[in-house]
């Protein structure tokens, strides 16, 4: 197996984070997606990463396929609960986390356009959204020791990958440190783990 990725990829940190705590070993090819003809073309017609290589020769992406992939793979450190409803909990958490960074990718891929070109209206509804669902995260964590029930989760996971990747390019100057303590206070207690700590977001080389 190969992971095409790169280290400034939230989506792809989600997917490295999975892969520590479940302990798979997994060779990482850094790849640069900005050009439209890309080396992930040939495996992924969308062009994007992360996108996991299998033995077989095929190739399987997006973040939330892989790590569905990765979970079933191995019995170790089960990250997607079994149980319909406990599964769709999850699972709604990570669709919240990942819809924080596809927003938060607009807000960034706007402020990289000409400021002529830019929509300053396109860009505060992104970053309204965020707001709102930062909130929103903020509010169900409240004074809960992990995102859904007692357990550390692929939730916790895609949530830490979101507010890591939000710390780290700061799309639309958004605070989440000083505006949600709460959030802050779980991202410290992810940054524990040494799955998280491994895998903390920097520009490629
Ligand atoms: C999002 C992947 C994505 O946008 C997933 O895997 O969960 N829903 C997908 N990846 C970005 C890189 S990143 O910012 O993590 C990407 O590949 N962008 C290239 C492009 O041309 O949009």
């Amino acid at each position: 197996m190969k992971l095409l990725g790169s280290p400034a990829s939230p989506y792809t940190r989600k997917v490295r984070v999975v892969l520590a705590e479940k302990r798979i070993e997994c060779e990482m090819e850094l790849v640069d997606v900005q050009p439209a003809e890309n080396p992930v073309n040939a495996h992924n017609p969308l062009g994007k990463i992360p996108t996991l290589l299998l033995d077989d020769g095929s190739a399987l992406y997006d973040s939330r396929v892989i790590v569905d992939f990765l979970d079933a793979r191995s019995p170790i450190s089960r990250l997607i609960p079994d149980e319909t409803r406990d599964r769709l909990a999850v699972r709604r958490w990570e669709a919240l986390a990942d819809g924080v960074l596809d927003a938060g990718l607009l807000v960034r891929y706007e402020s990289l356009r000409e400021p002529r070109e830019r929509s300053q209206s396109w860009s505060a509804k992104q970053v309204s959204r965020m707001h709102r669902a930062l909130a929103a995260m903020a509010k169900d964590l409240e004074s809960k020791p992990w995102c859904h029930n007692d357990r550390y989760s692929l939730a916790d996971i895609a949530v830490g990958c979101c507010l890591g990747w939000l710390g780290f390019r700061k799309p639309g100057d958004v605070d989440w440190h000083g505006e949600y303590p709460g959030l802050a206070q779980h991202y410290r207690k992810l940054m524990e783990r040494s799955a998280f700590a491994d895998s903390v977001p920097e520009a490629p080389k």
